[in-house]
């Protein structure tokens, strides 16, 4: 059979900022949106090396947190590979940071033909992936921060214009000089990252805030329902709550209706999953908005990026995947209760417009 090898058009996205989903939808009107399904992409032209050979190994070193981000972050990444020739050998330290780090060490061992690091803490990951780098190993990593990148491909959602949109929201919904809680932990990429937005929207709103609270952990959910039922305790006037992980802010909800302060308190979240449509969703739920991409679309993205940096078709060396913010009133007017009905109310989170080639569509896990 013919292998054509006709210069892909990659269309690299990087992301300007979050959408707020108000109604007005960016489209990208891919087939898979109009019925919510995951369509199987057609590509219109042959895998070019190295992926027309003998699969292409990729160790994938993860450090999952708790929930449904991480879950399909994988099922998306499978996908994408299964698709081009890709075989990924997964890894998941499940927040031990000493795992993590002997996990990459045996990842660099096993010489595969390109790492993907996922999460992760910047001092026990940053002498290994040094040590790949010098190894020759290409390494994309996702959401992790580095102290020295030379080398390496940097991938993230755009944490940023994610903050900045469901903050927007907080302070058209609560006003200037507010008071509000935080409910987040510190040494995480994305939370450091939207921690920034945070502190920025503070200052320039004037905003009082009466606590800041929270833990990433194994169960993060119901770990941070004693933290916010006690801050709620000492401050039951606080008006709006930002707790950006949907693990956090499904606990941050659960304390909020412990308290009975549903009718009282705003939540502001970050992510989306069905089990988190399903708490927005709910009759009197605090829960009003949240920024989020897609997580199987972003794994899909990451493998992608990797993908075309293999194939020498990437003049990007960091790429964000853009967000959209989502609020209670979209949900409700589009008859949205799942994350299918999700990406077909708004294509643009299956990312098939970012890091895509005419041998590599964008597949949805
Ligand atoms: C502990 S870090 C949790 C975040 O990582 C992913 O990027 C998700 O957005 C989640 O909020």
């Amino acid at each position: 059979m013919a292998i054509l090898r006709r210069a892909a058009v990659v269309t690299a996205l990087v992301a300007a900022g979050a959408l707020a989903v108000t109604g007005c939808a960016q489209s990208s009107g891919s087939p898979a949106a109009t019925t919510g399904a995951s369509t199987a992409p057609t590509a219109s032209a042959e895998l070019p090396a190295p992926f027309d050979a003998d699969p292409v190994t990729v160790a994938v070193v993860r450090q999952s947190g708790a929930g449904d981000f991480f879950e399909a972050w994988g099922a998306g990444a499978e996908a994408q590979a299964s698709f081009a020739n890709i075989d990924l050998q997964v890894t998941d330290a499940r927040n031990d940071n000493a795992k993590h780090a002997s996990d990459l060490e045996q990842a660099i061992a096993s010489k595969p033909d390109a790492i993907i690091v996922d999460h992760g803490q910047t001092d026990t990951i940053q002498p290994l992936v040094t040590k790949a780098v010098e190894a020759g190993i290409p390494v994309v990593i996702y959401d992790l921060a580095l102290t020295d990148s030379e080398g390496v491909i940097v991938t993230a959602q755009s944490d940023k214009s994610m903050a900045e949109g469901v903050l927007e929201q907080l302070i058209a919904d609560v006003g200037e000089g507010a008071k509000v809680g935080y409910v987040s932990a510190t040494g995480f990429a994305p939370l450091d990252r939207r921690a920034e937005v945070w502190d920025q929207v503070v200052a320039d709103n004037d905003l009082d805030v009466v606590f800041s609270t929270g833990e990433v952990s194994d169960s993060t959910a119901s770990d941070n329902v004693p933290l916010v039922d006690a801050a709620l305790k000492q401050n039951p006037d606080v008006q709006a709550i930002f707790a950006p992980y949907d693990e956090i802010t499904k606990g941050t909800v659960l304390a909020v209706q412990q308290n009975n302060l549903q009718d009282k308190v705003k939540v502001y979240g970050i992510d989306i999953s069905n089990a988190d449509l399903e708490v927005m969703n709910a009759e009197g739920s605090p829960w009003v908005a949240t920024s989020a991409t897609d997580p199987a679309a972003v794994g899909a993205a990451v493998v992608r990026t990797l993908a075309l940096s293999l194939a020498g078709e990437l003049d990007e060396t960091e790429v964000l995947f853009p967000a959209i913010t989502i609020t209670q009133d979209f949900l409700a007017e589009n008859e949205v209760t799942n994350v299918t009905e999700l990406r077909a109310a708004e294509p643009s989170l299956e990312l098939s417009d970012v890091v895509v080639a005419d041998w590599l569509p964008a597949v949805s896990g």
